[in-house]
């Protein structure tokens, strides 16, 4: 610590500033951290700082005493250094600097200081309306996504042309950032055995265990990103009615593929892959949401799947009337649905792939479907729990229609002869759809005495609810018979 009164103020300060306390603080700091190098550095350089405040010129103290301060790339260290320092901004601020000197990294000749490092002044970009853009980056020009500019690396000067939004876009600031973004976003859903309902709000059935695309460009497009959205219901004999979903994204040449056979992870290129999972830089992300497996892309898809019976696309405006699919062509209008390609009938028209022994089933009505809707209708269980007006969908019912809903409810109920956990798939519809509204959902699975199986175990087939009625949750128990479950056998799942 004698270095205070000897080295550092080189006798030029004692006059302006006494030592003593500092010295004083030196030894006690040390004496208190066993002597630590680092705090001998600090007191100096407070002794050293509080001189130069004062206007007294000190020389070179830290390679004497072992302080040297660690400078970053392009930088060397400087006693008495600008305390302009040349920026990307401001590249002549040392020359019209008047405050005194710093003790500072200053950086080399030819680079100047940018977001705290020392970069080439080659590497500082281009100065537009007061701000700074980085070479090659691109930018609006203005406030309304009139003026599409971009920094030119070579001049650095920005050069603007006319643009604009496309159509379904419109221009606003997101998280900060002015740019298009899409006007709003539409939903297909297929679900159960054999329900639709597309992006223009059409529900329709169809039934077929060949693949088929579900949503995709109808015709390649300049602006707008290729995808395709395959689905495959799987539907084997067995023991148990037997259904499955198999989901295949290919976007960015990736294929991602979504299957019962492999639940709780997704197959990336043929490689089977855990969650969550991203591919290039968040061009395409997919992670685990409740139930669901999302699949999501940097242009605004989302493609959801349940591993089993529900699958989702979402898909920006600016797709409007430019998809085929299962799910429509987005136009609007939902009467021109379901259609196939060239007008041909839906569903078949967009097979992709035939699986040996694949074809379509004539969906059939239930005899009985009417007087089993009505029957429904009254009760507050079962599909009737959807439409219970003061149920556990009650705040649900005014936002998203629960109609179509409860009568997939229905017809699944006939076509899988009251299977609960058939039934319970078509309420988890409604729930997700409900919550992805951002609504709220009160408890219903124990009204439906709904239980699932656990993982890689099927209901045993048969299982009907039985009796099931109002139970309210304090009075519930759960004495009920378990979901007699059983693990199937390989080949029944794809
Ligand atoms: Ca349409």
């Amino acid at each position: 610590c004698l270095w205070l009164p000897s080295q550092v103020n080189a006798h030029r300060c004692h006059s302006v500033i006494d030592p003593k306390i500092y010295l004083d603080n030196c030894v006690y700091d040390l004496c208190m951290n066993d002597g630590l190098k680092e705090m001998l550095c600090r007191a100096l350089t407070a002794y050293a700082d509080a001189c130069r405040r004062e206007g007294v010129d000190i020389s070179e103290w830290r390679s004497l005493t072992g302080c040297t301060l660690p400078c970053s790339e392009n930088s060397r260290y400087q006693l008495c250094g600008s305390a302009c320092p040349a920026t990307c901004n401001d590249r002549a601020a040392p020359s019209n600097c008047s405050s005194p000197c710093v003790e500072t990294c200053q950086c080399n000749e030819g680079f100047v200081l940018d977001a705290g490092k020392c970069i080439p002044k080659a590497g500082c970009g281009c100065e537009f309306e007061g701000r700074l853009y980085a070479p090659g980056e691109q930018f609006w020009g203005d406030g309304t996504c009139m003026r599409r500019c971009i920094c030119n690396p070579q001049t650095r000067q920005a050069s603007c042309q006319v643009a604009g939004c496309r159509t379904g876009e419109q221009c606003r600031v997101e998280k900060g950032i002015q740019n298009c973004y899409p006007i709003s976003y539409a939903s297909c859903a297929t679900s159960g055995y054999s329900h639709y309902r597309s992006f223009d709000g059409q529900r329709f059935e169809f039934q077929g265990t060949c693949q088929y695309q579900l949503a995709g460009l109808s015709k390649k497009s300049q602006e707008l990103v290729d995808f395709r959205v395959l689905v495959q219901n799987a539907r084997r004999g067995g023991r148990s009615v037997s259904f499955s979903k198999v989901v295949q994204v290919h976007v960015y040449g990736v294929e991602t593929t979504v299957s019962w056979a492999y639940r709780g992870k997704i197959m990336v290129n043929g490689v089977l892959t855990n969650l969550p999972y991203q591919v290039g830089t968040g061009k395409i992300s997919m992670y685990q949401r409740g139930w669901d497996a999302v699949i999501q892309t940097d242009f605004g898809l989302t493609v959801t799947s349940d591993w089993h019976s529900r699958a989702t696309v979402t898909v920006p405006s600016t797709y409007a009337g430019a998809l085929g699919g299962m799910c429509g062509n987005f136009n609007g209008d939902r009467s021109d649905e379901p259609a196939g390609k060239d007008g041909a009938g839906a569903g078949r028209s967009w097979r992709v792939a035939e699986p040996l022994g694949c074809g379509e089933v004539d969906v059939g009505a239930c005899p009985e479907l009417e007087a089993l809707a009505n029957r429904q209708r009254g009760i507050n269980t079962e599909c009737g729990i959807i439409l219970e007006k003061t149920g556990p969908f009650r705040e649900c019912h005014s936002k998203i229609d629960p109609e179509g809903f409860f009568l997939d409810c229905v017809s699944d109920y006939c076509a899988s002869k009251g299977q609960l956990a058939v039934l319970g798939q078509v309420v988890t519809g409604y729930a997700s759809a409900c919550q992805a509204a951002g609504l709220t959902v009160y408890p219903w699975r124990y009204h439906v005495f709904w239980s699932e199986c656990p993982l890689g175990r099927v209901p045993e087939p048969g299982y009907r609810t039985g009796q099931a009625g109002r139970h309210e949750a304090t009075s519930w128990s759960p004495m009920h018979d378990p979901m007699p479950c059983f693990i199937p056998d390989e080949e029944e799942y794809l």
